[in-house]
């Protein structure tokens, strides 16, 4: 009998276990009709029907995508009855728009293009329940689907580290998987020039490589190890074959005039100063770039771009054009002849130099037009008059998308305010591989739309698409490039293709653990955060109290503690949110079937600040007000970056914050905390003033203090001040802290005003 029972049990899932597609899948498609009729039931006895040449190769595709998620076998033109069909006679507007008819008998992809076929075989790949399968129970379904943005796509640069021929392609495979169509694949920065040239033999030779690395953010320490590497003609033709068999353009980017110092080390001559220059081995923005003057700066400009567009057939060229630091065109003849010589002079608050730029920027795009390309440049290149068909890159933020739409160019959203996934994905900071800073949460990157609501509806057309970056500074490898990816990259496609009125990111967040399973079964290395647990903190004056409110993916469940104790099963099931009024240490875990989140934890201490009505005088800094006044107050230090949302920042204005105790209290120190990042400009305060009132009209001064220059050790990390107080009873306290006016003289930012990033302003 026990025998026969673990028979049964060992057979059952087999016999079974029915398992449903969901066509629900990440980007969410447009419409997805599924009706009651009998499902399509997917086995090894199904076929895929496929004619010519493109569509038979898809459908192999398609049989490896089945194969992988559910171990079924199909074949692929063969005998059997109930098949799947690969077709491209769609009529629709849309070139990538696709159809999924699925009943009893059939499941037909039906494209308006073959790419529009591949994005629905995509959605199929997606919709299938992750597992060891005999079977796939797919409902009868109408599925109409196509993309908002024509240009959809990601940038990846090999510059700063080197990525191989098979992680080019298998980063290629996850903007398929999310159905991207454009790769923008960054060859050439001062640290590295990554793509062959036959007229320039030592790009590859010499400027391909490096001597070493800098460690950390700053220039002081080095890894004394060579980094270098490059992709031959052949080989960049390979991805892009491989690219455009999954339907993604590749773009290339020569990055000039600026970030050519890997350039100038293997072809001196082509800068100002002669050189030698090297293969810079830091990190930022050089002052080394290519003379504007010399006319075999042009002649490479024009060689190396003709060279690129015989490898890639690309209808796009990005001609890079970003940070080109005027340093050495200041100084030198050949420059300033060319200023003379063409009648550049400065213009509104861009000098000659900068305008020179334009020459340059005007010299490539006729290049690029010349062979009947259209050239693409970063939103440095409205600096000057670019010809109406050149494309922006609005990098910083979207005033360039704003400001070229408004000149008649189209712009593709990029903006590192939303789209650098370069930057940080989570707050604590200390738990992920060290990255250039920021913070663009999956959430942030979903939160973008990229059509500004400034532009007119004429304008808002010029907006073809969006794009992530992926700037390898500090990507030493790619389990790390795809760590950094995914999942913002599923946020990202959710932006670029699905229609905004159906976005929601808590709906979004219902589907990702089908996105994960495949990301499982890829092997690909991906962050986890959306299924840790986030918390609000809420202070409420009225219950003197701080409100608690948790969530985390659904299905999951949350288990809390507050005395610091580990959360397991048999902690406080989480149900509702909760009030806070004492001391705490926060510790909540959530389970979502056997898989443990990482396991949150905040420290509340209270002091008689903690959770009182507060107001501002001055706003924060836009990017920098979070969740506003009431952070200040919330019993919670903030930690790690300035950008994590804790801390409030602000620029050119006093962080000028009244209290109200809500009665008279006696209070003898003022503490408060400034996050320093010194290289960003985020620097300590300058001086603070503390006022009180019992009436919160009639104020005295309580203390002023002064705190003098700014340390030039002190670069990164907390500064907690401490003020002393009266003893005197009061009920407002009013406290003024300032921020420094102007960045002192060894500053990179010297003269300009510093940020002062505040948090936790506490009372005792
Ligand atoms: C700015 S975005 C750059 C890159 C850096 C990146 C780091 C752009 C056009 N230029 O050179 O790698 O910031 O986030």
């Amino acid at each position: 009998m026990k025998l026969f029972a673990s028979l049964f049990m060992a057979f059952l899932p087999v016999m079974s276990v029915a398992v449903t597609a969901d066509y629900n899948v990440i980007p969410l498609p447009n419409k997805v009709d599924v009706s009651s009729d009998s499902p399509f039931v997917l086995n090894s006895e199904v076929t895929i029907r496929a004619t010519g040449d493109e569509m038979v190769r898809n459908a192999d595709v398609l049989a490896g995508y089945i194969k992988q998620a559910t171990g079924i076998d199909v074949d692929v033109n063969g005998t059997g009855e109930k098949y799947i069909r690969l077709k491209a006679d769609l009529n629709d507007v849309n070139p990538e728009a696709y159809e999924i008819t699925v009943n009893k008998d059939s499941v037909v992809i039906n494209g308006a293009s073959a790419a529009g076929m591949f994005h629905g075989m995509q959605t199929v790949r997606k919709s299938l329940p992750a597992g060891s399968h005999t079977s796939v129970s797919m409902p009868a379904a109408e599925v109409y689907d196509f993309p908002r943005f024509e240009y959809r796509g990601a940038h990846f640069d090999v510059c700063r580290h080197f990525f191989d021929v098979e992680e080019v392609k298998t980063f290629i495979d996850m903007l398929a998987l999310h159905n991207l169509n454009t790769f923008h694949w960054h060859l050439s920065d001062d640290q590295g020039w990554r793509i062959e040239i036959k007229k320039y033999p030592l790009l590859t030779e010499l400027a391909s490589t490096r001597t070493q690395t800098v460690i950390g953010r700053l220039p002081g320490k080095w890894d004394g190890k060579p980094h270098g590497g490059f992709y031959t003609q052949e080989e960049a033709k390979d991805i892009i074959k491989y690219a455009a068999e999954r339907y993604i353009n590749v773009i290339p980017e020569i990055d000039l005039p600026g970030h050519m110092r890997a350039a100038l080390h293997a072809y001196p001559h082509l800068g100002c100063t002669g050189g030698p220059y090297d293969v810079w081995t830091e990190w930022g923005v050089t002052e080394e770039v290519l003379c504007a003057g010399n006319d075999s700066t042009l002649i490479f400009i024009k060689d190396v771009l003709n060279e690129i567009m015989d490898i890639f057939p690309s209808k796009y060229i990005n001609i890079g054009g970003d940070e080109c630091p005027k340093t050495r065109w200041k100084e030198c003849p050949k420059c300033q002849a060319r200023i003379k010589a063409e009648g550049i002079t400065a213009k509104g608050k861009f000098s000659a130099e900068d305008r020179l730029q334009g020459f340059i920027t005007r010299y490539a795009y006729n290049v690029v037009n010349g062979r009947g390309r259209t050239m693409l440049g970063w939103d440095e290149i409205l600096e000057s008059d670019i010809p109406q068909d050149a494309i922006v890159m609005s990098w910083r933020g979207t005033a360039g998308a704003i400001e070229g739409a408004r000149r008649g160019n189209r712009v593709v959203q990029t903006p590192n305010t939303h789209m650098y996934f370069d930057f940080y994905q989570s707050k604590d900071i200390q738990f992920e591989p060290f990255a250039i800073g920021g913070y663009i949460p999956v959430e942030k990157v979903y939160s973008f739309e990229p059509v500004p609501s400034e532009l007119t509806p004429e304008q808002k057309k010029l907006v073809i698409g969006c794009q992530s970056n992926l700037w390898t500074e500090y990507i030493l490898d790619f389990p790390q490039v795809q760590y950094m990816e995914m999942p913002r990259l599923a946020a990202l496609c959710e932006v670029q293709w699905t229609a905004p009125e159906k976005k929601n990111f808590e709906n979004f967040k219902n589907r990702i653990p089908a996105l994960f399973s495949v990301y499982d079964y890829l092997g690909y290395n991906y962050a986890k955060h959306l299924g840790d647990i986030s918390a609000t903190y809420t202070p409420v004056p009225s219950k003197k109290a701080l409100k608690v409110d948790f969530s985390t993916l659904k299905g999951s469940d949350i288990y809390y503690t507050l005395d610091g104790t580990e959360p397991t099963v048999n902690s406080t099931h989480y149900k509702k949110n909760f009030y806070v009024k004492n001391d705490a240490i926060i510790k909540a875990v959530a389970f979502r079937g056997g898989v443990k989140s990482r396991i949150l934890c905040d420290t509340i201490s209270v002091n008689a600040a903690s959770f009182t009505k507060v107001s501002l005088k001055n706003s924060p800094a836009e990017n920098y007000t979070f969740a506003g006044a009431p952070t200040l107050v919330d019993g919670i230090t903030g930690t790690g970056n300035y950008r994590t949302g804790r801390w409030l920042g602000f620029i050119n204005a006093d962080c000028d914050l009244t209290i109200d105790l809500g009665s008279k209290k006696t209070v003898n120190t003022l503490d408060f905390n400034v996050c320093i990042f010194q290289c960003d400009g985020v620097v300590d305060a300058s001086a603070v003033t503390v006022r009180g009132s019992v009436n919160g009209k009639d104020y005295v001064t309580i203390t002023s203090e002064d705190f003098g220059e700014i340390s030039r050790e002190k670069e990164f990390g907390t500064v907690t001040h401490s003020v002393a107080l009266d003893g005197n009873k009061y009920r407002y306290i009013n406290v003024v802290i300032s921020p420094t006016k102007s960045l002192p003289a060894w500053h990179a930012f010297a003269a300009s005003p510093a940020f002062l990033f505040i948090d936790e302003i506490s009372l005792k």
